[in-house]
């Protein structure tokens, strides 16, 4: 049994219109007015696949294909919402090749022993409000509602997750995690440039790494940038600047496969002929192996104290999120493996280097990932892409993997 590619398709590039960009990619930020329009879209969809649609507190949204049994079910799905020029696969791939598998089964009238769940997890990016993944968070039980709600977005709306909930009509009633879970299985772009190198189909996500933001607050003193001698200068910007140097030198000290990244970073007043008073910047540190991780944390912060004291600088240390690695299941990767096999694709195992919802979902079921290659391995990018026959191929494994489970 195959998917429709042709509607898959079709299916991703309306999706992708809501939030589109000039000269590609799209914007469609957490809770958004972008993010309400794909919801509905996607609400509008499963209504019509004939799905019943659940809105738990957090705003997840559930489409349920009813099995003959009232057993727990097998739920595929991911998200909807983007980081800022994002593209158009991230996420959306997940939740569309989900909603594919259920027409197929419809097309073919196939009644099935479980029910089929399709999912579409709040705010996974976590780049307007944090931690990331907040939705399949609270939904394994990992993070308290109360705790998600006071969220304040960092786009300098400062609203509330809660109220923006609320704003766009998905605060539902569901209470968050109320749905009896068999399996998770979640297809995602790889986002890195393994699958496409080594000219494979597919990869079967065993693993997946721990992932550490870290925001410092650093406060100094504005001042003339003619007049102040540098040695009296308490410079909030230098210390930023100091400390986004040191990652790529704390990353060759760690080594293995550790990876850091800084993302924001901002100066106060940020004028050219001002000693920056003020200065906030982020770090993402992420590694498969939790000790290693952990140390590197540690290493960051011993840097940042002594670098800002250096300068008679203050600096606060946020911990925004701190996730530890995760081993996905492996029976569900044979299932996967199998279902590669019975097509006549190439796979391999491998690790995520992306967070996703499917971490969460370990937590309460049996869970793994299918990756399909990235195109130069870009993503976060307009420029992230994915060929048609990759995701037809990515999406019959699905399929087929999910069709072997809902039978069980
Ligand atoms: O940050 C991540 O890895 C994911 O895209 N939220
Ligand atoms: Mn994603
Ligand atoms: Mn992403």
């Amino acid at each position: 049994m195959h998917i429709n590619i042709k509607r898959l398709q079709s299916r991703i590039s309306e999706m992708g219109k809501i939030g589109a960009l000039k000269g590609g990619g799209v914007t469609r930020l957490s809770l958004s007015n972008e993010d309400k329009a794909a919801r509905d879209l996607l609400k509008k969809w499963m209504i019509q696949a004939g799905l019943e649609v659940k809105i738990d507190q957090i705003g997840n949204m559930f489409g349920l294909r009813k099995g003959k049994n009232d057993l727990p079910g097998i739920m595929t799905g991911s998200h909807l919402d983007t980081v800022g020029e994002g593209g158009l696969y991230d996420g959306s791939l997940g939740v569309l090749a989900g909603l594919e598998l259920i027409e197929t089964l419809n097309d073919k009238g196939i009644e099935t022993e479980r029910s089929v769940i399709l999912a579409n997890f709040t705010n996974e990016e976590g780049v307007r409000f944090t931690p990331d993944m907040v939705g399949s968070c609270v939904f394994s039980g990992q993070y308290k509602l109360k705790e998600a709600y006071q969220a304040i977005s960092m786009d300098g709306s400062k609203t509330s997750l809660e109220s923006e909930l609320h704003r766009i009509g998905y605060k539902g009633e569901l209470h968050c995690g109320d749905l009896q879970v068999a399996a998770f299985i979640e297809l995602h772009i790889e986002q890195g440039p393994v699958l496409e190198m080594e000219k494979l189909d597919i990869g079967v996500v065993e693993n997946l790494q721990g992932i550490s933001w870290t925001a410092f607050d650093l406060k100094g003193e504005s001042n003339h940038a003619g007049t102040t001698p540098m040695a009296l200068r308490k410079d909030a910007g230098l210390v930023a600047m100091k400390i986004g140097a040191y990652v790529k030198t704390l990353v060759n000290e760690i080594g293995g496969n550790q990876v850091g990244t800084v993302g924001k970073i901002e100066f106060g007043p940020n004028l050219i002929n001002v000693v920056p008073g003020s200065a906030k910047i982020t770090v993402d540190l992420r590694n498969t192996d939790n000790a290693r991780l952990t140390l590197a944390e540690e290493k960051l912060l011993r840097f940042a104290e002594k670098t800002a004291a250096a300068e008679g600088v203050e600096i606060l240390m946020e911990r925004l999120v701190r996730f530890n690695p995760v081993i996905f299941d492996d029976g569900i990767c044979q299932w996967i493996e199998q279902a590669a096999q019975q097509i006549g694709l190439s796979q391999k195992r491998m690790y995520s280097g992306a967070g996703h919802d499917a971490q969460m979902l370990a937590k309460v079921c049996p869970t793994a990932m299918i990756f399909v290659p990235s195109e130069k391995g870009i993503s976060h990018n307009p420029k992230e892409f994915t060929p048609i026959d990759k995701i037809e191929t990515g999406a019959n494994v699905l399929l087929t993997t999910v069709l072997a489970l809902v039978q069980k």
